[in-house]
């Protein structure tokens, strides 16, 4: 005890955050927080009714995550629930976003709903009010319930209806308590990776199956929005997209045609929707066979008034035309997922988003970095992370100076974590977890992260 006291001592070797515009404390609302979703924190898998999701089923088969393992225990969240409240609270950090495991709130994705479930998410609600922190949801972040999946999954347009059904009941609960509900986490991911590359859950390769799964996570947000808010929801509600801009390797012709192409798959055919109501045409075209079955008042659906937008950023993209793309990434400063650390990407990125788009309030939901942290005695000097996480700070705040209308920002993640296809080989967190003990312990970016938050907030402003 005494030495996890100490640690939260004001860390003496954090440098001054006066390097940054003092402006962000002025702003109203502006909202610090850290991120994590269920089932790369939860564990207890077959506890107390959870159904199977896609991604327990995936790590099942053979080598899909690198180190072979899965998400059966993670961080232990669900037993170390008020252990990890407590560790937000002592790290002053005002907003928490994490996300509700579909299959332990609705083990089959559709019928009978799982109290036991609900009481979970309702302790760690209460829990973080008690302690002055704000909730932020997320309905979906990656974890089907298998059951669907077996039904054909985001493929199936009926899985729209079931995720509907799922935002009602998840909103009736507890839309009274939370700050904000997020519908969707990166829907490109769940598209491409787990539907085109077939990296993640389900594993399946196919662009048509990709691109029919995207519109329907977009659909599925769309009536979910509509539906919420007919059901007098009135807490503001968003979708978090991943979004990395595109630059041409070189000036060639063939580079630049190759970075509209990449731009247009990753960013406009979300934004399109989301924003304008209709899908990029040169994509639509690209596609061809492979565009997605769209019903009359898809589109409209789709485009439903947004309260905000979330935008996860690591990295920037390069287009090269002509293979092996990753050559034009070399040289360059990487974290240990072989990403570029590229902050100025994100002042691009926004600064071209509130150009192209009638942008609601952005909020940063994701930005971090992993990197491979050994623990010193009682410390783990987690240098490199503190920076990428103040550069990419200055970065946003940069993209705000110029008129970008930001009101947030969460590091992602509070905690090392199961991250997907490369299991627990690669850690996130500002708080370093030992598997084997679980014990946690704050890395110097989390006491960095404490003292540049309690320095910019004189008081805490929240968007609830
Ligand atoms: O761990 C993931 C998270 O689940 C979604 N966004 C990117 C993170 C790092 O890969």
């Amino acid at each position: 005890m005494a030495k996890t006291t100490n640690i939260f001592m004001k860390n003496q070797a954090t440098e001054s955050n006066s390097n940054f515009p003092q402006s962000l404390d002025k702003r109203s609302s502006f909202v610090w927080g850290v991120s994590t979703s269920a089932f790369q924190i939860e564990g207890a898998s077959l506890e107390e009714g959870r159904g199977d999701s896609i991604w327990d089923v995936f790590c099942r088969q053979k080598d899909t995550i690198k180190d072979h393992s899965n998400g059966d225990v993670a961080c232990d969240h669900y037993h170390r629930m008020q252990e990890d409240v407590n560790l937000i609270a002592a790290l002053k950090i005002p907003s928490y976003r994490f996300s509700i495991s579909w299959p332990r709130v609705q083990p089959l994705g559709e019928g009978t709903w799982n109290e036991k479930g609900f009481e979970f998410y309702s302790r760690l609600i209460n829990s973080l009010i008690e302690k002055g922190i704000s909730p932020h949801v997320t309905l979906y972040h990656w974890d089907l319930p298998q059951s669907l999946q077996d039904k054909g999954g985001w493929e199936n347009r009926e899985t729209v209806n079931h995720f509907v059904n799922y935002a009602s009941e998840v909103a009736r609960r507890f839309s009274h308590k939370v700050a904000s509900i997020t519908t969707h986490n990166e829907p490109w991911v769940v598209a491409i990776l787990g539907h085109e590359s077939g990296m993640f859950a389900p594993g399946v390769k196919s662009t048509k199956t990709a691109m029919q799964v995207a519109h329907h996570l977009l659909l599925s947000h769309g009536l979910a929005l509509k539906t919420l808010r007919q059901n007098d929801v009135k807490i503001p509600l968003g979708i978090v997209l991943n979004q990395s801009p595109i630059y041409p390797a070189t000036d060639s012709e063939a580079d630049r045609k190759k970075t509209q192409l990449d731009d247009g798959l990753l960013i406009r055919w979300y934004m399109d929707p989301l924003i304008k109501g209709s899908y990029p045409q040169d994509i639509l075209t690209y596609l061809g066979e492979n565009a997605p079955d769209v019903l009359p008042g898809d589109m409209q659906a789709i485009q439903q008034p947004l309260d905000f937008l979330g935008i996860n950023y690591y990295t920037r993209g390069i287009a090269c035309a002509t293979p092996p793309t990753e050559s034009a990434n070399t040289g360059k400063e990487i974290t240990a997922m072989g990403w570029e650390v590229y902050p100025q990407g994100l002042t691009d990125l926004l600064v071209r988003l509130d150009k192209d788009y009638q942008l609601p309030p952005i909020y940063i939901m994701e930005n971090g970095a992993a990197y491979d942290d050994q623990p010193s005695g009682d410390r783990i000097h987690d240098k490199e992370r503190t920076q990428y996480i103040k550069r990419h700070i200055a970065a946003m705040q940069e993209a705000i100076s110029l008129g970008v209308n930001v009101r947030g920002y969460f590091v992602w993640s509070l905690m090392d974590n199961f991250e997907w296809a490369e299991g627990y080989t690669k850690r996130f967190g500002i708080i370093f977890v030992d598997y084997k003990t679980q014990r946690r312990l704050p890395k110097d970016s989390a006491l960095w992260y404490r003292d540049f938050i309690t320095s910019n907030i004189s008081k805490a402003q929240f968007i609830r």
